[in-house]
């Protein structure tokens, strides 16, 4: 943990049995495999299946087959871990570890046939559900459409499609850099958000929505964007690109003082992380629905 904002903690005392770059290896297959279901079975008219917090937060077939593949291949392989997904919820285990899937983030995208989404597989020790007490042990992040896989194992560091992340240039100063961010789905925090953007856009160089956190979070660990930030998310959605985001030297923040989570999201190397927080705090940008 460094810098005056807490990052997600490392995982630290390992319980026996539980090998970060093993445990890495197992979360590529299984997002992998998934990817080749969710990609390559991909319908042509991709249907709505259900619908969560708004009648555009939506579920597809897909996002259920896929969570059922992962689980099952996560029960075959470590039967006492836990696992929480994104579709089937919570299924606590006996051992120390919890997995951490999202079948598809960027669900949206997917529904539309857009190539911004990905299979996210993390596993963690602590509980995933409460900010600040869950540490991520290992991840990967899969994009089968964009052919990109991010992967990483605590303390290993990350890798892109199996090679070591490269360099990153020298984080520019807010006014020069490039932001992702998201929105939710509820139409109360989409006016908030989009309030807080409209004074965000004219302090730095450009902003992205890509429309899949974990695939924000991995590019910024890559240096495809600078920054960044959102409210709203799950631990679904990070667990797996925020421990490649730190083993990238990318600090992982919340705002004033909190750790990462649904409250705010803040993603960039120190100090473009910590000025973006504070010109986000500044702005409210937890202070909303
Ligand atoms: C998505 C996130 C994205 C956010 C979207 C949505 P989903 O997750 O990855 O960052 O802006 O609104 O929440 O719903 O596709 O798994």
């Amino acid at each position: 943990m460094s810098g005056v904002l807490p990052d997600l903690p490392p995982a630290t005392a390992l319980p026996p049995g539980c090998e970060p770059q093993e445990l890495a290896r197992l979360a590529e297959d299984v997002a992998r495999e998934a990817g080749r279901l969710v990609h390559g079975g991909r319908p042509d008219q991709v249907e709505v299946a259900s619908t969560k917090s708004s009648p555009t937060d939506v579920v597809t077939e897909m996002d259920r087959a896929a969570e059922r593949l992962v689980r099952e291949r996560l029960a075959a392989a470590r039967p006492g871990d836990g696992v929480l997904g994104e579709e089937a919820g919570v299924e606590s285990g006996t051992s120390a570890l919890t997995w951490v899937v999202d079948p598809i983030d960027g669900t949206v995208n997917y529904l539309y046939g857009l190539p911004e989404f990905a299979v996210s597989v993390a596993v963690v020790l602590g509980d995933p559900t409460t900010p600040g007490a869950w540490a991520p042990v290992a991840g990967s992040v899969h994009a089968p459409a964009l052919d990109r896989t991010w992967t990483a194992a605590t303390g290993l560091g990350a890798r892109f499609d199996g090679r070591p992340l490269p360099a990153r240039r020298e984080p520019p100063e807010l006014a020069g850099a490039l932001l992702g961010t998201g929105f939710g789905y509820r139409v109360d925090r989409r006016t908030g958000q989009a309030r807080v953007l409209a004074q965000v856009l004219p302090l730095v160089r450009d902003v992205r929505r890509i429309g899949s956190a974990a695939i924000d979070l991995c590019m910024v660990a890559d240096g495809r964007l600078d920054a960044y930030y959102e409210r709203g998310l799950n631990p679904w959605d990070i667990a797996a690109a925020a421990l490649v985001a730190q083993e990238a030297g990318i600090r992982v923040v919340g705002l004033r003082g909190a750790p990462p989570g649904p409250d705010m999201l803040v993603a960039a190397p120190d100090p473009l992380c910590a000025d973006l927080a504070h010109r986000l705090d500044e702005l409210g940008a937890v202070d909303l629905p």
